[in-house]
């Protein structure tokens, strides 16, 4: 038994430090799905996130800089963002983070060393190296059959990596059904526009085949603020006649990413997404109307977060997930997890990196743990101090759960 916050505060930080986490929302690959995983200095500094803060700087033209070698967009923001300014931001101390964590001499500066690291490393070995800086067991990947790039992996060798498991993402076929019918039919599948009872079925197939031929540990899909069930749409009818009944019959979560404004400045490209808040009111139908589905929820608006986390209490088949991208910060981090500690105890999934660039995994993760780390400090405190003595068996599997656990339990399957 603990009784001394001393010993308290080393047990946690330990046990957070040591944790092997499953990441259960990135954007990465196994190193033989090829250029599909982005990997070295010069993918770190040309993430969206960094353009996006580029260009609060520049005045080049999106075209002139789009126009550039990715070396040559490193180049630029190495110069604006590191040099001309100090790197405080998230993303900017990201990048200072895995460069030390790698054991590179941040102090340097020299970009050209850093480069010289990345070359001398084959994929592979990458990979092995950054699971075990990043002290990650597992990912869950975004894996999107109307991507043309990737596709054709899943058409053929598929995922030989287990530390990579999948998700299968369908953005277009809910988001943007009048355009991705079309490719279903390509695909084989006897769809229509006019979503009649053969094209339900059809799409239930084609869920159904995705699903097993990926392994898909949930289904996922990011939503705009206006996302509304029920409703006289296309989006809302593949939900409930197509979606539910699938995840229900697969036995996987539902995962809705709502929030996402797209391309409010579509000359940024992937940097040129905003937030919106969403309607709650969408996620407590789907709950109580669905009990036998699971679903997993992450809403991108700081605004949302209060009201999500009492609607967790009020369905035990929602689990809510992640502080996503723009709430990615240190700041909404700590707030967010308090909020959620103490209304949710530790039933919760308090974080995954969403990692475009392997590396990141790195630096999201170093950087979160440290955060959740203080807030379990802080509440094994709180009941320290009304009597309770906490044993470290109990810390490591609060940990445990925080990082993986509560997530493979969630979707009842094996870590491994
Ligand atoms: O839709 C998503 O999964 C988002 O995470 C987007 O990929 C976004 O561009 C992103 O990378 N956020 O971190
Ligand atoms: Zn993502």
């Amino acid at each position: 038994m603990i009784t001394d916050k001393n010993v308290l505060r080393d047990v946690v930080v330990r046990e957070v430090n040591n944790v092997q986490i499953t990441d259960i929302h990135t954007h990465i690959y196994p190193g033989h799905f090829g250029d599909l995983l982005l990997w070295g200095v010069d993918e770190l500094l040309t993430y969206h996130y960094l353009i996006a803060e580029y260009f609060r700087y520049s005045n080049m033209s999106y075209a002139d800089f789009f126009a550039l070698s990715k070396r040559e967009q490193a180049d630029l923001i190495w110069q604006t963002l590191f040099l001309d300014h100090s790197p405080v931001s998230e993303a900017q101390r990201g990048v200072l983070t895995v460069l030390n964590e790698l054991g590179l001499d941040v102090q340097s500066r020299d970009l050209a060393s850093f480069r010289a690291y990345f070359e001398k490393m084959s994929t592979q070995e990458y990979v092995d190296k950054v699971f075990e800086v990043a002290g990650v067991k597992n990912v869950v990947m975004t894996n999107d059959p109307f991507d043309p790039l990737e596709k054709p992996f899943w058409d053929s060798e598929g995922n030989s990596d287990s530390r990579f498991k999948a998700a299968l993402r369908i953005d277009p076929l809910l988001n943007e059904y009048p355009t991705s019918y079309k490719k279903l039919q390509d695909w084989g599948y006897d769809v229509s526009l006019d979503l009649d009872q053969k094209s339900i079925d059809e799409i239930k197939r084609f869920l159904t085949d995705w699903i097993k031929k990926m392994d898909a540990l949930y289904l996922a899909v990011s939503l705009p603020p206006s996302y509304t069930v029920p409703e006289d749409s296309l989006r809302s009818r593949i939900v409930e006649q197509c979606i539910i009944p699938v995840c229900r019959e697969q036995n996987i979560p539902f995962a809705m990413m709502i929030g996402v404004k797209k391309l409010v400045n579509y000359q940024l490209g992937l940097a040129g997404d905003s937030v919106g808040k969403a309607d709650i009111a969408t996620v407590e139908y789907l709950c109580r109307t669905y009990p036998e589905n699971k679903f997993m929820v992450t809403l991108l608006s700081r605004e949302n977060q209060h009201e999500l986390a009492i609607t967790a209490r009020k369905f035990r088949n929602l689990m809510i997930f992640g502080c996503w991208w723009f709430l990615n910060n240190p700041s909404v981090i700590d707030e967010m997890t308090r909020v959620r500690m103490e209304t949710l105890g530790l039933s919760f999934i308090p974080q995954h990196s969403d990692a475009r660039v392997l590396d990141q995994l790195i630096y999201k993760w170093n950087h979160s743990r440290k955060l959740i780390a203080e807030v379990l400090i802080d509440k094994y405190s709180d009941i320290m101090d009304a009597g309770w003595a906490v044993t470290e068996a109990e810390i490591k599997r609060d940990v445990e759960d925080l990082f993986g656990a509560n997530f493979w339990r969630f979707i009842e399957r094996e870590n491994n």
